[in-house]
Parts: structure tokens; sequence; C-alpha cells
């Protein structure tokens, strides 16, 4: 999600800043896997790809062969088809500088790009990139993925909305909740394996959530994966999942990270998702 939309800096800031620097580090998702005793699976790196280093990547799925991508900010906002072996950007069109792009998502043949809070979501033909419509929608855009009946949204609360394929009206909404404590900042969406996979923001987790009741069914923690402490910008976190269906592939990148990652699952019960060789 967008930089700095909470921060502000001021002395309370900065005493609010001091006295969590005093705490030990514990992620809200953390806190609600200890309380509920929520599986949380591991990673393993399968093959590690170039990413653009400039693209705050907001949306993220693979068709095809490629990847398409979202990128986000008031005047860097673009929509991106990109060589998964190269990172090389094969087509790109630029977004108005009035519009913050955020998720993309398709549907039969068509690109949907969200943006933050324009109320306004792009289609495009995802061949020529050509704008064929717009869809209007209530409330703020950050993640977008579709199932086999429409797409479901996030907007940075607790809620996934899911929204019909032709209209874009919401058609029901769930809240995500783990045991009893409900997961907020629901960022980039994925479907995977008829989950919805969600970053949680400013986190290195991913929550596991079932689209049918809101529950999260586990969480991947991806802690390490951007190793080196890769931290020039403090909203340079892991942000944009994509799965290749056919090929059991799962990637995953973060925003102005240079790599992105084939990453598999590795359970902490149960079966994993992608490939271990
Ligand atoms: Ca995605």
């Amino acid at each position: 999600m967008p930089m700095f939309r909470r921060f502000r800096p001021t002395l309370l800031t900065l005493a609010s800043v001091l006295a969590v620097a005093s705490l030990p580090a514990i992620q809200p998702s953390a806190l609600a896997q200890r309380a509920t005793r929520t599986a949380v699976d591991g990673y393993k790196v399968v093959k590690v790809y170039p990413h653009d280093p400039n693209a705050y990547t907001q949306g993220l799925i693979f068709r095809d062969g490629v990847l398409y991508e979202s990128t986000g900010l008031n005047g860097r906002s673009s929509l991106r088809k990109v060589k998964l072996e190269t990172g090389e950007v094969l087509q790109q069109l630029p977004i108005p500088p009035d519009y913050f792009a955020e998720g993309l998502a398709e549907w039969k043949g068509q690109l949907v790009q969200l943006t933050w809070q324009n109320n306004v979501a792009f289609v495009y033909d995802r061949a020529t990139f050509k704008r064929q419509k717009t869809f209007n929608y209530a409330g703020e855009g950050w993640g977008l993925a579709e199932d086999a009946t429409g797409f479901v949204l996030s907007d940075g609360s607790a809620h996934l909305r899911f929204m019909d394929p032709n209209t874009f009206a919401e058609v029901r909404r769930v809240t995500v909740m783990d045991g009893g404590t409900t997961i907020d900042q629901l960022n980039e969406l994925e479907v995977v394996n008829g989950e919805v996979w969600a970053n949680v923001w400013h986190t290195n987790r991913i929550a596991r959530i079932s689209p049918k009741t809101g529950k999260v069914v586990g969480w991947i923690d991806l802690s390490g994966l951007m190793a080196g402490g890769y931290r020039l910008d403090a909203e340079a976190v892991l942000n944009g999942i994509a799965y290749d269906a056919a090929n059991r592939r799962l990637f995953v990148t973060g925003k102005l990270w240079p790599k992105l990652f084939e990453i598999a699952i590795v359970p902490a019960r149960g079966k994993g998702v992608g490939k271990t060789s």
C-alpha cells in the first residue's frame, strides 16, 4: 500500500516509535498465531529471477508464460508485461499521475487494475493493453484476484469483498479472522487451490484464507526471503503473489525488490504447494 499514509513525523510519533522500539518485535499476525495455534508454513527458494527495483509492486499475476504487474505511486504507476526469466519489461502502459495503481487480476482476456483512492478500476485488453472500460467501486482498492465466480478485492480492512465480474458490484464480503482476531491490512492477493492468499501489509506473512468463511486456515512466513537487509525504503515490503496453476509454480516479490522468487511451501502439516525440485 501507499507510502507513509499513516506516518506524520511529529514528536508524538517519535515518542511512539521509541516506545515501540523498546518492545519485542512481534508482528500482529504472530500475535494471532500464538493465540490460535494456526499452522505457520515455511518456504524453500526454488529459483531466483531479476525484478525491476523501481517497480512498486501492487499487483502480480502469471498467465501463459509471462508475468503481468501493476505498479503504484502517483506518477510512477504502470501496467506491465514482464518476462519471467530476465525481468525484462516487454510491454508497458504508464498510468496518468492522478492515479495510484493497485491490484491486478484477469477475467476472460481482460486485465482489471485497481486504483488506491480513485474509486475506479481500469479494464484492458490483455494482448494490446488498450483500455476498454472502467469499473467504479466504493472505498479503497488494495489487492485484486479472481476465482471461478468473479473478483475478490481487499481494501486495507479485514474484509475481502467479492465482486461481480461483469459489473464489479459487490456481491458479498467476509471478515478475515484468525480464531478470534480480525486480520486487517490485507494487501496483494492470489487465489491458490481455492484459497485466497493475502500479503499482510508491513509483514513477511501471507494469510491463507477460506473465501467462504474468511477464516485464516494457515500462515506462510517468508521472513528472510529478501536477505541481506534489503530495506532501502521503509515501504519496500513483501507484496506480490502469482501462481502458475498449470505448472504448480508459486512466485513472490516485493515493492522495489530487485528479485522475484519461485518458492515452494514447506508445510507445518499437511500438503505443500509448489514444486520442490
Ligand atoms: Ca496476485
